[in-house]
């Protein structure tokens, strides 16, 4: 079974819960605990394989350490980086985040940078053209949307985030396994009737 670990990253505040509650239960709650980290397990079908989708989500209060980061950054398969756009402080914060990302972790991990409370957009701090730069610089995509309205944009982001980070693990698995290995697994796997596990 494939496993994708996401990790929703960005200050307290921006949504990361709203974003993460809208996507698995369609819903706009609008009060969210803070108090404590959270991983959320979704069982999808990706090209019409079980995955198994992890997200995770850190507490928004105390455990921001450099060290806790760094740990949440080695975990994950992609990064869902939020900010609030009528929030700048958070745009700094992701910026950071993002930064950190590139630094710890080569170009093949994803990043999705998300701008969020676009309902918001009379209170604009944070210009559409500033954060896709950012994207940019650092390999990520950019959307804008609002957890409180956009269901369906919301649905689109983790469903993209979730079909590259599957392409790009079976692009790992491939470099990773020479044609001969593969072979070798094949025949393993028709002598015992089941898939070897790749490493
Ligand atoms: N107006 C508006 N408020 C939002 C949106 N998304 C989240 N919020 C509100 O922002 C606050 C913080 O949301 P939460 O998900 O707890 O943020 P977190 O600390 O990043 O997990 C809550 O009061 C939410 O109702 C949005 O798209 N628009
Ligand atoms: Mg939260």
């Amino acid at each position: 079974m494939n496993e994708i670990k996401m990790a929703v990253l960005g200050s307290g505040g921006v949504g990361k819960s709203a974003l993460i509650v809208r996507f698995l239960t369609r819903r706009f709650i609008g009060e969210y605990s803070s108090s404590s980290e959270c991983i959320y397990r979704k069982r999808l079908s990706v090209d019409g394989k079980q995955t198994n989708l992890q997200l995770y989500e850190p507490c928004s209060q105390a455990c921001e350490g450099m060290s806790t980061v760094k740990k949440q950054i080695s975990w994950a398969d992609g990064f869902i980086v939020v900010y609030d756009i009528s929030d700048r402080s958070s745009f700094l914060t992701a910026k950071a985040i993002m930064q950190l990302i590139r630094e710890l972790r080569n170009v093949d991990s994803l990043i999705f940078l998300v701008g969020n409370k676009q309902d918001l957009c009379h209170r604009r701090e944070v210009q559409r053209e500033e954060a896709q730069c950012l994207a940019a610089q650092c390999q990520g995509q950019f959307y804008e949307l609002s957890a409180a309205e956009h269901h369906q944009e919301l649905a689109l982001i983790f469903s993209k985030m979730v079909q590259n980070a599957s392409l790009g693990s079976k692009a790992k698995e491939r470099r990773r396994r020479p044609s001969g290995s593969r072979s070798m697994a094949k025949l393993i796997n028709n002598v015992f009737g089941k898939r070897r596990k790749s490493v």
